[in-house]
């Protein structure tokens, strides 16, 4: 069973994530979406629109949590779904909005961040959850986080791990439109239209412009090893193991800091 629609609007290309539940980013779900994005780049499209069903309470729950690794490997390696369609939407060469409705969650914060615009419902929040479920973040999705949101939100929303508000992620930037349910769709049209009358070629160099120069943030092999060292510490601990273990029996974890 398919668990995206995907819809062609003359140059305007639509993924609708619809996975049974709460969209949680299946390595199944991730495939899809690729594979609509490879489809669309190869139809020439000027503009992709990446959202859930309307009406959704939760637009994605992040990282399939049962696909997260237990048994001592990294949970996010270069090669996981997570990072390997977070790359994909980044080198997409047409603009991809993010159209969010609902509450958005850990890995598919990092998702919607990496798309080039986000336009959400005035109700809609995003919560990057790793210190909830002792997930080590990497470092290439940690950067992904920053290129967008201030430096004291992006803190306060990786140290509490609490749902921030539409309102707030649009003072700090995050957003770019922030608009009532009723009129997201009319609105995120709008804007793909606007974006379907410039220039392709342009706005493809343009956007891998604003990619490499985002991304350009050297760090010493050294420096890559220490932080992998200590990513390591936190994968092996037993605080992961009980935040993925406490998610799934459905209870509050108790991390003890070893
Ligand atoms: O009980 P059933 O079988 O119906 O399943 C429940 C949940 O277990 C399931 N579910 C998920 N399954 C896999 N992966 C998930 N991420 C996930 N989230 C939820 O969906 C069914 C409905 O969930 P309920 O909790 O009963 O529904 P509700 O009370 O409406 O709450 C929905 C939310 C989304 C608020 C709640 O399920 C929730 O807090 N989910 C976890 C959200 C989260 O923290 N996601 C982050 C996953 N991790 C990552 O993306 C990163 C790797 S990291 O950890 O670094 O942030």
């Amino acid at each position: 069973m398919a668990v995206v629609i995907t819809e062609v609007n003359g140059s305007i290309g639509t993924i609708t994530l619809d996975r049974p539940k709460v969209n949680a980013l299946s390595s199944e779900l991730i495939e899809e979406i690729i594979a609509a994005l490879t489809m669309m780049k190869e139809q020439n499209l000027r503009v992709v629109i990446l959202r859930a069903k309307k009406g959704v309470k939760v637009f994605s729950a992040g990282h399939e949590i049962s696909e997260l690794p237990t048994n001592g490997r990294d949970p996010l390696t270069y090669n996981d779904p997570l990072r390997h369609l977070v790359r994909t939407v980044q080198l997409h060469p047409c603009p991809v909005i993010a159209m969010i409705e609902g509450t958005v969650w850990g890995g598919a914060c990092e998702l919607v961040m990496s798309c080039d615009l986000i336009v959400a419902a005035d109700d809609s929040t995003l919560a990057i959850t790793p210190a909830k479920l002792g997930v080590p973040y990497n470092l290439s999705g940690i950067l992904n986080m920053m290129k967008v949101a201030d430096m004291p939100v992006i803190k306060e929303m990786l140290f509490t791990a609490r749902p921030i508000s539409a309102r707030r992620l649009m003072e700090s930037g995050v957003f770019n439109h922030v608009v009532p349910r009723e009129h997201l769709e009319g609105f995120t049209h709008e804007l793909a239209m606007q974006i379907v009358e410039t220039s392709p070629l342009v706005l493809r160099i343009l956007k891998e412009e604003l990619r490499v120069l985002a991304s350009a943030h050297p760090i010493t092999p050294e420096a890559y090893e220490r932080i992998q060292s200590l990513r390591r510490e936190v994968y092996d601990s037993e605080d992961y193991q009980e935040g993925i273990h406490a998610f799934i029996e459905k209870r509050r974890p108790e991390f003890h800091g070893r």
